[in-house]
Parts: C-alpha cells; sequence; structure tokens
C-alpha cells in the first residue's frame, strides 16, 4: 500500500484510545519527541476528544500541526486495515480498550470484542498491509491479568488467574501479542501496567471518584458519598510516569513483555484517608462490613458510606508488582510518590469544582 503521509522525516505513531487517560498523555509524550501522531477515536453523540482538545486546538503551539485524528473503532476490521495501511505507522500503542473491570461484567461479549479480538484484528490489519516486520506494536496489558495472586509482589513471570471478564479478554489479548511476535517474529510488547492515575483519570475509577468526592466534601457542595470494597490494595503510580515506560519498551533491540508499577500498594481506605488529609480533615472509620462507616472527626458526620452496589462478583485484593526488570532494561522508575499523586489529583478537582460546582 502506498504511504500517504507528507511528512515522511518523522517518527510517525497511531495510538488507538488516544482519548482516554494513558492516550492523551501519550500522544503529549511523542508530540514532544517530534513524533507525527495518528489517533483513532470513536464516533459519539458527545465529544469525546476532552483529554486531547488542547492539543488540536492550538496545533501550531503544540504540535507543529502534526497530530491527525481519524474514526474508526476496535471492532471494525476494514478501517483499522485502511487506517495503517495508510498512515503506515513506525509505532502502534494499542491502548484502546472498554477499560472498567465492574462494567465488563455487564458488558462480557463487548469488552471481549474490543480488549480481545480488536487486539486480534490489529494485529492482523498489520500483517495485511504487509508491515508486520516494520511496525512496532505496544499492547496495553494489565496487572488484572494476576488477578486472584499467585505469589507477591507479581513480576513477568508469576501465573496469570483473572477474575473479571475484563481481565479474561485482556488475556487473550496479552497471548495473541505473545503468539504473534513468536509466529511472525513481530516486534510487539506486552506492558504489564499496574493501576495508574491522574487528574484525566475516568470519574468511575476510584481515586478519582475519591478525589472528587471528596473536593466537593470539601467545598460544601456534597456531605457523603459511597464506596465499595474499602479494602482492596492496589499499586498505584502516576499515568505521566507510566505512558514513557510504554513509549521505552518500543525504542528497545529486542521486544519483550515488562511489569511496570511502584512497588507499593495501599488500600482503598488508605486513598481516601490521604485524600481527607491533604484538606486537613481527618476520618474515623465505624462499624463492620456491608454497614461500616467513614466520620468526620471535628464534625460526627458520616463522609463515606459502603454501598454493596458497588461490590464485584470476583474481587481482586491485592495487587503489587516488582518493576526490576524494567528498572534494568529500560532504566525506568516511577518518579511521583503515592502522596504527590494524591495531591495532582486532589488540587486538580478541588480547581475543577470551584470553577464549576455542577462538574
Ligand atoms: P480509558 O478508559 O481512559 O481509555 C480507553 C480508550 O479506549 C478511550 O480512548 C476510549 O474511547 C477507547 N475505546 C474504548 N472502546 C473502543 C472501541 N471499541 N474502539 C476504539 N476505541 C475504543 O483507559 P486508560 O487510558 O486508563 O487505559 C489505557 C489502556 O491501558 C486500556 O487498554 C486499559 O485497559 C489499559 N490499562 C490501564 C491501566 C490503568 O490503570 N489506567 C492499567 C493497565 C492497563 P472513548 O474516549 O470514546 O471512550
Ligand atoms: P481496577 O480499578 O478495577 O483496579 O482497574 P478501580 O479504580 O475501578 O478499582 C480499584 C479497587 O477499588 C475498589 N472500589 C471501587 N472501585 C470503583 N471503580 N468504584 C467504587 O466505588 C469502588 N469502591 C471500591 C474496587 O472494588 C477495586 O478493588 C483499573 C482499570 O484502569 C483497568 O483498566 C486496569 O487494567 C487496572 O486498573 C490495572
Amino acid at each position: 500500500m502506498e504511504n500517504q503521509n507528507c511528512d515522511t522525516g518523522r517518527k510517525r505513531a497511531l495510538i488507538t484510545g488516544i482519548t482516554g487517560q494513558d492516550g492523551s498523555y501519550l500522544a503529549e509524550l511523542l508530540l514532544e519527541k517530534g513524533y507525527e501522531v495518528h489517533g483513532i477515536i470513536r464516533r459519539a453523540s458527545t465529544f469525546n476528544t476532552g483529554r486531547i482538545s488542547h492539543l488540536y486546538k492550538k496545533p501550531l503551539e503544540h504540535t507543529g500541526g502534526s497530530m491527525k485524528l481519524h474514526y474508526g473503532d476496535m471492532t471494525d476490521s476494514s478501517c483499522l486495515v485502511k487506517l495503517i495501511g495508510t498512515i503506515q505507522p513506525h509505532e502502534i500503542y494499542n491502548l484502546a480498550a472498554q477499560s472498567h473491570v465492574q462494567v465488563s461484567f455487564n458488558l462480557s461479549e463487548y469488552t471481549a470484542e474490543v480488549d480481545a479480538v480488536g487486539t486480534l484484528r490489529l494485529l492482523d490489519a498489520i500483517r495485511t498491509c504487509g508491515l508486520e516486520k516494520s511496525i512496532k506494536l505496544y499492547q496495553a496489558s494489565t496487572s488484572e491479568m494476576f488477578g486472584l495472586v499467585q505469589e507477591t509482589p507479581q513480576k513477568e513471570t508469576t501465573p496469570f488467574y483473572p477474575r473479571s471478564p475484563y481481565a479474561c479478554a485482556k488475556l487473550y489479548a496479552y497471548w495473541i501479542v505473545v503468539n504473534y511476535r513468536e509466529a511472525y517474529s513481530m516486534f510487539a510488547c506486552n506492558g504489564i501496567l499496574f493501576n495508574h492515575e491522574s487528574p484525566r483519570r475516568g470519574e468511575n475509577f476510584v481515586t478519582r471518584k475519591v478525589t472528587r468526592s471528596v473536593a466537593k466534601i470539601h467545598l460544601n457542595h456534597i456531605e457523603c458519598f459511597k464506596l465499595g470494597n474499602l479494602d482492596s490494595k492496589r499499586d498505584w503510580g502516576h499515568a505521566k510516569d507510566y505512558v514513557e515506560a510504554m513509549w521505552m519498551m518500543l525504542q528497545q533491540e529486542k521486544p519483550e513483555d515488562f511489569v511496570v508499577a511502584t512497588g507499593e500498594a495501599h488500600s482503598v481506605r488508605e486513598f481516601v484517608e490521604a485524600s481527607f488529609a491533604y484538606v486537613g480533615r481527618d476520618i474515623e472509620w465505624d462499624g463492620e462490613g456491608l454497614n461500616e462507616v467513614g466520620k468526620e472527626k471535628a464534625t460526627g458526620i458520616v463522609r463515606v458510606r459502603v454501598d454493596p452496589k458497588y461490590f464485584r462478583p470476583t474481587e481482586v485484593d491485592f495487587l503489587l508488582g516488582d518493576a526490576s526488570k524494567a528498572k534494568k532494561f529500560l532504566g525506568w522508575k516511577p518518579k511521583v510518590t503515592f502522596q504527590e499523586l494524591v495531591k495532582d489529583m486532589m488540587d486538580a478537582d478541588l480547581e475543577l469544582m470551584r470553577r464549576d460546582p455542577t462538574a
């Protein structure tokens, strides 16, 4: 297929999921590095480009005009073939996914279509275009694949035990990437990333839900909010650090899979406490199990309730990553600490709620 790009001197990257949290930070990083960045966006009835609008609204300021968005979908093979054949990217970052674990129990078939078969479609599209020897592929794999953990901390060799339709779909994607790498000598890597958050995190993931709610309580917009399992523990890092690791993986001589994590785990309860502490408020925890509540010490007002509707049919209780391989071979290490992550998210949500109390 003919390369229809006007600017052939620069590296070209194609990002699926460019409108998501990671896609937006990765686009920024690649533009800073001088890439021509192409992104696949879905048609939606409302605007879904809020996280990247600063990049294309003033393209000359940010990118020298080198970001291009294309309509597409991971469920549509023909569009993937057309885009890859036309753009002829040097690197593809496959970040598109139905990425919410709890939602995957309700949308199990769709999650498999996008997250599992979508990855297969992308790999086949690369081969259909005859570009399997030239394109480098990054696959957004996940610590959720470890699920019911078989060893702690988890590393590249830890056995998988997925606990949700999302994790099962991502496990298929992981293995099909490994299989195509071995079968067709493709440069394809799995980044097994542990949870990473930021002010751009989707509003229904727990960290963002907490920082938004605590900001609203602090500004007297609401009195209390509801959560599910307060005892699950996650290894939370900052998304900005993690997209760097994605890029680093594709700059290696050989394609390999890497765990990316901070090596530190905290419970949901600790994240709540750290967020309240940041605005100078203390919470004490009363009750047990379903009746558990978190009261503010100074006022005695209940600020956090547990609602079983947020419990998952099968939970992942505790994830903790060992990123030694990424440190050794990529020279990657996280820069942002847990407290700095909470601060970054709280500052952004306080500002947002001050600006727009209805947000
Ligand atoms: P988000 O949910 O923020 O972004 C997902 C992106 O995928 C969005 O751009 C979304 O588009 C797009 N998308 C969803 N369905 C389709 C589809 N059918 N076709 C094309 N695009 C689609 O996720 P994150 O940025 O947090 O995560 C990026 C990737 O990394 C995901 O694959 C996720 O599963 C994985 N991951 C994330 C981790 C994390 O902690 N954040 C950890 C490990 C892995 P739209 O904006 O239109 O909804
Ligand atoms: P996770 O992130 O499932 O780890 O997947 P999420 O923030 O949704 O949940 C983390 C933990 O918090 C508990 N929890 C709640 N979760 C949500 N969403 N809402 C609540 O009200 C709530 N209360 C408690 C959950 O039960 C869970 O234990 C994220 C996604 O980004 C995936 O795409 C990615 O692969 C993994 O991280 C690594």
